[in-house]
């Protein structure tokens, strides 16, 4: 019997803040990231910041359970948490503890799996199928993992059980926090049909506005639009997936990761601007960062696509990427490539607004940015002694 877990921790990062300091138990708690003052490193309360000025940068990282009865959730801005939820218990973002305790939690599901792919810092499925014989066991082995969780690491977690990684995931989210759903085989339909579209994995605003466009609004609907019609919208694969995944079909396997996929940074400018010789010095040391995170990654370590990401003031997100035919290793590469990306991406810029400028006076002119970052992907490792890409 195939059975796949998937494993969420409860507000991550929020929840080891707590833990740490067990007086904020049962209070609303806000994990703050960016911002400087706020950030990791400032050592400063971003409530401290908040009550400076209300003009405070950084958006909320996670925050407890408590907070999310006042309306505030991962990525809402600083400020308007502030608003939401004055009174509030605003702390800056302390990464390296929470990758330390994810590694710890890591190493106690691998012990319960055939397999394991860790997708986020406080998510992972697990492959159990050689070691239950039916869904009750199923559920028992997760109560395990469960507790183990809880008594080693203080943190509660929700998990979802189901004959594939696309059911899996939706049942961890189906109860939470502490919870744990069990989607057998023979209940999957039921299970999907009432949902809305968006709690397919990888179904964001986009899909779900086109799905409505058409009429489709639930898994149901989804699960019984033809095909070709999906694929006519959405393209062959894209189409293809979504209607497995309404029908609860999913074939991929859990892929142990050998290596992360990716290292990234990023970083909210001091002011934001449109200068390119500022946001080089911003891009300089976030390659540096980067570059510092791979090293501690292990020797051996190379990177093909080098991307920059950018922030406007009006929130919207860009991504630019260069993918290079050899493998690289070197911070010069990473630091010449990132500053062409971003020279590239800035002239293009100031050429729409320019543009705009002329058709709309205020189409596109004065936007600047707010915050960048450097990422490196499709790393390979090279075995150091015989200089082979494993
Ligand atoms: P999530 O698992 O999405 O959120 P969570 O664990 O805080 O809460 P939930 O109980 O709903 O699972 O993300 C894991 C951590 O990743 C989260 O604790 C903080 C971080 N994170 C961000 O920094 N920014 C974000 O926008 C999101 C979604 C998460
Ligand atoms: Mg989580």
């Amino acid at each position: 019997m195939r059975t796949i877990l998937h494993i969420d921790m409860d507000s991550f990062f929020s929840a080891i803040e707590v833990n740490e300091k067990p007086e904020l138990k049962g209070l609303p708690v806000i994990v703050v990231v960016g911002g400087g003052r706020g950030g990791e490193g400032g050592g400063r309360r971003g409530r401290a910041a908040a009550e400076r000025g209300r003009k405070i940068r950084g958006v909320v990282s996670t925050c407890s359970y408590e907070a999310r009865e006042y309306g505030i959730y991962s990525a809402m801005p600083l400020s308007k948490a502030y608003e939401l939820c004055p009174d509030a218990i605003f702390l800056p973002v302390r990464m390296s503890l929470y990758k330390q305790v994810s590694v710890r939690i890591m190493e106690i599901l691998r012990n319960y799996a055939d397999k394991i792919e860790q997708v986020s810092i406080d998510e992972a499925f697990i492959d159990i199928s050689s070691r239950v014989q039916n869904w009750g066991e199923a559920r028992e082995y997760a109560d395990a993992i469960k507790r183990e969780i809880e008594e080693k690491e203080g943190l509660t977690s929700s998990i979802g059980i189901g004959p594939n990684k696309t059911i899996a995931k939706i049942a961890s989210g189906f109860v939470k926090p502490n919870g744990l759903t069990v989607v057998e085989q023979e209940n999957v339909q039921e299970f999907l049909a009432p949902l809305p579209v968006k709690k397919i994995p990888g179904v964001g605003p986009k899909t779900e506005a086109i799905l409505a466009s058409i009429g489709i609004k639930t898994v149901r609907q989804l699960a019984s639009c033809d095909l070709q019609k999906l694929v006519s919208r959405f393209g062959s694969k894209y189409g293809w997936l979504l209607h497995q995944a309404a029908n609860g079909m999913d074939e991929s396997e859990v892929e142990e990761n050998l290596v992360r996929k990716s290292f990234s940074s990023e970083k909210t400018l001091a002011e934001n601007t449109l200068d390119l010789a500022i946001i080089n010095q911003y891009i300089d040391e976030l390659a540096e960062s980067v570059h510092g995170r791979l090293l501690e990654e292990g020797e051996g370590l190379l990177f093909k696509t080098i991307a920059i990401k950018v922030k406007f003031d009006d929130f919207s997100i860009h991504t630019r990427a260069k993918t290079d035919r050899s493998f690289h290793s070197d911070l010069r590469t990473l630091v010449k490539t990132a500053r062409e990306l971003i020279a590239e991406f800035i002239n293009g810029v100031r050429e729409e607004d320019v543009m705009g400028a002329g058709t709309d006076a205020c189409a596109g002119a004065g936007r600047r940015i707010r915050s960048v970052g450097v990422r490196v992907s499709n790393l390979c490792v090279v075995d150091a002694k015989q200089r082979r890409i494993v």
